[in-house]
């Protein structure tokens, strides 16, 4: 195991102990909701996104506590954002994190509610965490901005969606990564911008945070795209070679295995230039930008 990947998994055991608290099981017939919500937020991940949250944050000297419910609102909502991507009129899967897809451990209409319930949980938990007001309206408007359907994760999967019926005007390169910043990018830049706001970093830190987000958001994308094609069922713990079989636009059909691999490097590269400035204080978010893409899950 590489330093940044047990660095991950030590996050993630002390994330996964505290975010177990969120899920309180109502006395009635509605627990099963919650069940649902707890089973899917629980059920592994690599908690990717709440760590962004946490090493952008401690450039600034904040702590695990201080970012932790910020941590746990985003993963909330991308939870939520994947049970729905598993539904059968989304993406049809039935292995989500090595385990049962929500509507398969329950079923459909429960899964549709436990993604609604995440998601409005979400800013639940953003909305009485203990940040200054200015903080907390900041943090709130732009998870609902990345996660939107203006130019957010929601805007990103109905382009997608459209693609692969052949829609969309722009050539498939474009389109490709216009779909990818917005589904997949938009959270992931948020974890950085959600780490800055928290940290109280100024403007021209900001900027260069967000460069680093935008690339990593891109190039996580393009590594999926490719373990999509390379990957294991057992290391990915999802059903694999989806893309191909479903005709969808990913950066390898549209730019071949070898030069998706290319592009995933030079984005890494942009994306560790853009931290110079903060020395080795950012060495963990440099090596997270190589992790995004070498990853095995
Ligand atoms: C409102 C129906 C409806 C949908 C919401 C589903 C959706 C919008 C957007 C899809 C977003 C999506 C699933 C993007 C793919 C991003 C991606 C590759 C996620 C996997 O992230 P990891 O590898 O997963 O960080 P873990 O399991 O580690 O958390």
């Amino acid at each position: 195991m590489t330093d940044i990947q047990s660095l991950l998994l030590s996050y993630s055991e002390e994330f996964n102990q505290k975010v177990g608290a969120f899920f309180v099981l109502p006395q009635g017939a509605e627990k099963r909701v919650m069940q649902a919500m707890a089973y899917s937020v629980l059920n592994g991940g690599k908690r990717l996104r709440p760590f962004l949250i946490h090493e952008t944050a401690k450039l600034y000297g904040q702590s695990f506590q201080n970012t932790f419910s910020a941590a746990a609102a985003l993963e909330m909502l991308h939870t939520y954002s994947l049970i729905h991507d598993d539904l059968p009129a989304m993406d049809n899967d039935d292995l989500r994190r090595g385990k049962p897809t929500c509507h398969k451990q329950f079923d459909e209409p429960t899964a549709i509610l436990a993604g609604d319930g995440l998601l409005t949980l979400a800013f639940e938990v953003l909305a009485k965490a203990n940040y200054a007001e200015s903080v907390k309206i900041e943090l709130i408007k732009l998870l609902a901005q990345g996660a939107g359907a203006f130019d957010g994760m929601v805007a990103g999967q109905m382009l997608d969606l459209a693609a692969e019926k052949g829609q969309g005007s722009a050539q498939p390169a474009e389109l490709i990564r216009h779909i990818e910043e917005m589904k997949t990018g938009r959270l992931l830049r948020y974890a950085v911008q959600a780490g800055a706001i928290i940290g109280g970093a100024s403007e021209k830190e900001r900027e260069m945070l967000d460069v680093y987000a935008k690339n990593i958001g891109i190039a996580f994308q393009v590594a999926d795209d490719i373990l999509d094609v390379e990957g294991s069922v057992a290391e990915m713990g999802k059903t694999l070679h989806k893309d191909e079989t479903q005709n969808k636009l990913t950066f390898v059909s549209c730019y071949g295995l070898k030069e998706a691999k290319n592009m995933a490097q030079n984005l890494v590269h942009t994306a560790q230039n853009a931290l110079k400035d903060f020395g080795p204080k950012a060495d963990v978010l440099s090596a997270l930008a190589d992790f995004v893409i070498h990853r095995r899950s």
